[in-house]
């Protein structure tokens, strides 16, 4: 038998802090009496709220330097179904997985499906890889794949993609995403028009093989590891792109994936506008796509994000019904620990742009009152709603504090005896 984390040790863990944890969650909701909101109709939204986990995010992460694996590996993606089970176990924010092919791939997709039900874990989308070789793979990927100046390997890249999907739904997922490291290195290399008929042309044969209930997230990203020129290398490509192919398309957001200092909650409100908003892979970063855990280093532009998202829910914007997913690299933590931190960091932006008096906001954007616009903005931004994450967590039989839990557990020295290390792991290369 795995080790799982037992129901008693989260009880007994909660009911150290329990009291602590009533009197500042009372403390909060009677502060924001004072501005007419109820405490607990935003717990119950928190409590709603739910982020998928990267599979490929519970294995640690590495560099195009080195990798450092941590003990208790997952080896496989049934070691990684555990890991990801543990994660909702104790936050409850985390009810489903996007797995990735083939690194999850198995004999038997069946068996994959009823271990994931037996731990209660759900598949959101799907992702296909065609950025690297898979051994004994007939046709390589090195100048491209879904947009290869050769038909062959164009066909076989969607061939697999294909596959994925018809993976994906024995497993429950509806969507696949799509990121492709098709581009080119050097000026000259490739002709970008021509690349991108052939993007088109070959998501348009994945497309028309989409089970009627099943949305295309196309994922755009600047650069890496095309450094002169990447086929969709951003929201204007990937919307050009979405639009051709039909309504059941739509645009993905890594945050990692722009320029520097690029607006993108900006880029949001235009994609949710156009009603073309697939969602997003949260993750947080310095200088490129480093997938650093969300909310580490810019907590506030998450939060920024999120207030477009609450202000078109609140709206009620048209087709407006996006994806959570995480996508991190864990290269020196435990990522077990990043991933609980970074759904609790995405659900804490959440309730902070629950928090915003719309409005109070409009009517000083109206009057063109900046500084009470911002002031009234960063009010919400500024609220630790950190209790009202605890108690979201408390009610739905998670744990108020789930890295003490974690770690009261030893989960990870369970898994280390458990897991003996296999040699070539695919796990955690991003
Ligand atoms: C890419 C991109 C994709 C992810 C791969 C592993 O940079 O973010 O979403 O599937 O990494
Ligand atoms: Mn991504
Ligand atoms: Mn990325």
């Amino acid at each position: 038998m795995s080790y799982r984390i037992s129901e008693a040790l989260i009880g007994e863990e909660n009911r150290k802090l329990a009291a602590a944890q009533q009197e500042d969650y009372a403390a909060l909701g009677r502060r924001l009496e004072r501005g007419a909101v109820d405490v607990d109709a935003v717990t119950a939204k928190v409590a709603a709220f739910a982020v998928a986990v990267p599979t490929w995010g519970v294995g640690t992460g590495g560099t195009r330097f080195a990798r450092f694996p941590g003990p208790g590996e997952p080896r496989g993606i049934f070691d990684k179904l555990e890991d990801c089970a543990t994660i909702q176990q104790l936050t409850r924010a985390t009810p489903t997985c996007s797995p990735h092919f083939p690194w999850d791939k198995v004999g038997d997709t069946r068996e994959l499906a009823e271990r994931a039900k037996a731990l209660g874990v759900g598949f959101d989308a799907v992702n296909s890889n065609t950025f690297q070789d898979q051994p004994g793979q007939k046709l390589s990927y090195k100048f491209g794949s879904l947009t290869h100046s050769d038909k062959a390997v164009r066909d076989q890249a969607v061939a697999h993609n294909l596959e994925c999907v018809e993976i994906g739904e024995k497993l429950g997922s509806k969507a696949i995403t799509v990121w492709i490291a098709d581009g080119s290195n050097f000026p000259g290399q490739s002709n970008l028009n021509r690349v991108f008929d052939w993007y088109l042309e070959s998501l348009a044969e994945i497309y028309a093989r989409l089970p009627d209930h099943w949305r295309v997230f196309l994922e755009h990203k600047l650069y890496e590891p095309a450094f002169y020129s990447t086929v969709i290398s951003d929201w204007g490509s990937s919307l050009m792109a979405a639009q051709a192919l039909g309504p059941k398309a739509f645009c993905l957001v890594d945050l990692g994936h722009h320029a520097p200092n690029v607006n993108i909650e900006q880029i949001v409100a235009r994609l949710i506008r156009a009603g073309k908003l697939a969602g997003f892979h949260f993750n947080d970063s310095k200088y490129g796509d480093d997938d650093l855990d969300a909310g580490s280093i810019d907590p506030f532009r998450l939060f920024r994000v999120f207030n477009e998202l609450v202000d078109a829910s609140a709206r009620g914007a048209r087709g407006f019904d996006p994806a959570y997913m995480l996508d991190q690299s864990h290269n020196v933590t435990d990522p077990i620990e990043s991933l609980i931190v970074s759904a609790i960091e995405v659900q804490r932006a959440y309730a902070q742009a629950l928090l915003v008096d719309r409005p109070a906001l409009e009517a000083a954007q109206q009057a063109n009152d900046v500084m009470l616009a911002h002031r009234i903005f960063k009010a919400a931004f500024v609220t630790d709603v950190s209790p009202i994450l605890a108690e979201a967590r408390r009610c739905g039989g998670g744990a108020i504090d789930p890295i003490a839990v974690y770690r009261a557990s030893n989960y990870r020295a369970h898994k280390a005896k458990e897991r003996p290390a296999v040699a070539g792991s695919a796990s955690g290369i991003v």
